[in-house]
């Protein structure tokens, strides 16, 4: 711990490379834990762009089914404890030689986002100062469980749409799917009766990256990663690129890693700091010591999914 505080103390531009564990403390499945996604929904051959074409409401199901379990669930400490690294007068506090500090989560599930706004409203920073920062300094690079997008690439209209259920057909479905796990079981809803595009009215799709599609703003990410001399590698299996490359440019180039994870087996060799637990329960500590922030909202672990 003080090793990483000393590395804390004199990093310049730190960034956090984020997965699934960062929200199984608020009750969101992993896709590999034990009741993760990944075991009983194959979740790669759902998150692509074939199976949306072969069978959309099936695909639209598993979405309906995961933007209900999000909009249910709230951030946690850890959450907390990285949006507060985006206030610059925290980061100041924290990494007193640092000018910049930037999220790069996988997660899709707008937590961060949403534990941001909390801790920036705290710090009553204007909307506007909320919109840049956010901008700024959190970068969902996989898209938004809560955004929908137009699947007619000639119009491409994208909206943020928390409407739960998105269209009448998929009301209850997650109930089936949470019992039923043989997948044909689903209930085949006809393409006109999925959500659709407000503008054109053609089939709209979940607006989150599908493997073999590129990811969201990866120049950014790029610029954001060759500059970084310490990656927070929290509650990840590094499985997926390129968010798995990141920690190995930060590491090549001199940088410092810290990982962040209940397992040890996502720790590879070089010039690391390895902190094995429930990231929520850690990072908060790790980032402020003795004087961690209070976040009267972050739900506390029972509700754990990791
Ligand atoms: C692309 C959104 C090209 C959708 C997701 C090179 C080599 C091999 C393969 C590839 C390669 N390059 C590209 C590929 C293909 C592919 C890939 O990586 N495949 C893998 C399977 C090998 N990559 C892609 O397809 C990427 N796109 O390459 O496009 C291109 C380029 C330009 C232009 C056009 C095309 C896009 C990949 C993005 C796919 N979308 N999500 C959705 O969510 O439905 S990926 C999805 O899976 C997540 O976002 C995340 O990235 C990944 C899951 O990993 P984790 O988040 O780490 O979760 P996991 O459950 O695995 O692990 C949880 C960890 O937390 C564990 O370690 C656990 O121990 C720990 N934990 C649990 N609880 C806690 C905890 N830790 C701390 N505290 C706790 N409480
Ligand atoms: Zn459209």
């Amino acid at each position: 711990m003080e090793a990483f505080q000393e590395i804390l103390k004199r990093s310049k531009n730190i960034v956090a490379i984020a997965g699934a564990g960062l929200s199984a403390g608020s009750g969101i499945p992993t896709f590999r834990g034990a009741g993760g996604l990944w075991r009983k929904y194959d979740a790669i051959s759902l998150a692509t762009p074939e199976a949306f074409r072969s069978d959309p409401s099936l695909v639209w199901q598993f979405y309906h089914y995961r933007r209900t379990i999000a909009g249910q669930k709230s951030p946690n400490a850890a959450h907390y404890a990285l949006a507060s690294l985006s206030i610059p007068s925290v980061l100041k506090r924290v990494a007193p030689n640092a000018e910049s500090f930037t999220l790069v989560t996988q997660n899709i599930d707008g937590l961060s986002t949403r534990a941001f706004r909390e801790v920036a409203q705290r710090h009553s920073l204007s909307e506007r100062d909320i919109d840049n920062l956010t901008r700024d300094t959190i970068i969902e690079m996989h898209g938004r469980l809560f955004d929908v997008l137009c699947t007619d690439s000639s119009c491409g209209h994208r909206e943020h749409n928390t409407t739960n259920p998105i269209c009448p057909a998929l009301a209850g479905t997650e109930e089936i799917t949470e019992r039923h796990h043989e997948i044909d079981e689903w209930p085949a809803i006809a393409p006109l009766d999925l959500p659709r595009c407000p503008k054109c009215d053609a089939l709209a799709r979940p607006g989150v990256v599908w493997f073999g599609e590129g990811i969201q703003r990866t120049y950014t990410i790029d610029s954001v990663v060759e500059k970084a001399d310490l990656a927070l590698v929290v509650g990840t299996s590094s499985t997926v690129y390129p968010a798995s490359g990141y920690q190995s440019i930060v590491a090549e180039s001199g940088g410092n890693v810290a990982v962040f994870n209940i397992d040890d087996d996502t720790i590879s060799s070089g010039r690391h700091l390895s902190f094995i637990g429930k990231c929520e329960d850690i990072l908060p500590t790790a980032l402020f010591g003795a004087d961690v922030p209070e976040h009267p909202k972050a739900v506390k672990g029972d509700e754990s999914c990791t």
